[in-house]
């Protein structure tokens, strides 16, 4: 059979094998026939390596009718590629079409615990009067956490009975004044931070916790004020609870201050017309505050003379307390989602 024939009848069959592909071939069966006539073995691709070595006067009509064969089965494949293609994609599309009347399924909403809600407002209010968040440790040593705040050796707060011993210098921080403590000795004034975090305390009723939320504020440069002191948290407590809560100091004591103070805030439920919360005295006490003690400015390389500021601390719990109208601190620590849920606005 001459190579011309040889060709004709490739062509042939290959379109006679496509047309018996039906009219809904896979790809699949289409690669199987590309493979056979146009593949690296195929009878047309052997007559084309040939065509070098046939005698010349065959060689340019064999070349153009190979190629033009080749040509031809491969449109023809490209062509029901395509159409199998667009098939394929169809019936995807079908399978894939959604039923709109089929209820949705309801995301399950998270929410944040009450008593974080109470340290982001506090800590949003703070950060607009140009306060930084720091935080350290809730494994301290004894120096940062009693030493470096002058309290002294046989402070009843260093007790076992009220401290969390891990090692004889190590402890829980009882307060979150040791970051206090570590951003001034990194940093020179003007420092201005808060300091949120857990603390630990031997310490369990219906109002204290072993474990509570603890936030420290502090304000270190030359000619910080007691005045200041009392508007920064005059300013705080009107923007927390409502802009007619009333302050009230009363002076006390705390090692790392002097003079040191306790705030009391106006009830926030009687208005000071007298209750149970606040035993008929119309004031809640909320907060400890003081001027830095210069000991504690001794102890960060800050020079007394040249430095004053102001530091107070705050439990967050009892915050969320009030302003929540939560009775029982217990229930910011049980994790019932009863409770929980009803914080669920976010
Ligand atoms: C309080 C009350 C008074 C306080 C002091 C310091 C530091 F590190 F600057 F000395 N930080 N926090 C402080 C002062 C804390 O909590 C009731």
């Amino acid at each position: 059979m001459s190579h011309l024939s040889k060709i004709e009848e490739i062509r042939t069959k290959a379109f006679s094998e496509i047309e018996s592909l039906g009219s809904y071939p896979e790809l699949q069966e289409i690669e199987v026939i590309r493979v056979r006539y146009l593949g690296r073995k195929s009878e047309l691709t052997e007559i084309l390596r040939s065509i070098p070595s046939l005698p010349q006067d065959e060689r340019a009509p064999v070349g153009k009718m190979g190629n033009l064969v080749r040509k031809q089965i491969e449109d023809h494949l490209n062509a029901i590629i395509e159409k199998a293609k667009k098939l394929e994609q169809d019936q995807k599309l079908h399978q894939e079409k959604i039923d709109i009347t089929v209820p949705g399924k309801r995301i399950e909403e998270g929410g944040l615990h009450p008593t974080t809600l109470t340290a982001q407002r506090m800590i949003e209010i703070f950060t607009k009067m140009g306060f930084d968040i720091e935080y350290g440790p809730e494994v301290e040593t004894d120096y940062y956490n009693f030493e470096a705040l002058n309290v002294p050796k046989h402070h009843p707060s260093r007790d076992m009975q009220d401290t969390f011993y891990m090692s004889d210098d190590t402890v829980l921080r009882t307060h979150t004044s040791p970051v206090q403590i570590r951003t001034m000795e990194k940093m020179k004034p003007p420092v201005r931070i808060l300091s949120p975090g857990f603390v630990y305390r031997h310490d369990q009723d219906i109002s204290h916790s072993p474990m509570f939320f603890q936030i420290e504020g502090l304000y270190v440069d030359k000619n910080v004020s007691c005045a200041q002191l009392k508007g920064v948290l005059t300013e705080f407590f009107k923007n927390f609870f409502s802009e007619e809560t009333r302050l009230r100091f009363r002076p006390s004591f705390f090692p790392f201050t002097e003079p040191s103070a306790e705030v009391d805030i106006s009830c926030v439920v009687c208005k000071q017309k007298g209750c149970r919360l606040c035993k008929n005295t119309g004031w809640l006490e909320v907060l400890g505050c003081g001027m830095v003690h210069r000991n504690v400015f001794k102890a960060v390389g800050y020079d007394p003379k040249k430095y004053t500021g102001f530091a107070f601390g705050v439990g967050i719990e009892r915050l969320a307390m009030l302003k929540y109208g939560i009775s029982d601190m217990r229930l910011l620590f049980e994790n019932d989602l009863r409770f929980l849920k009803q914080f669920r606005t976010l």
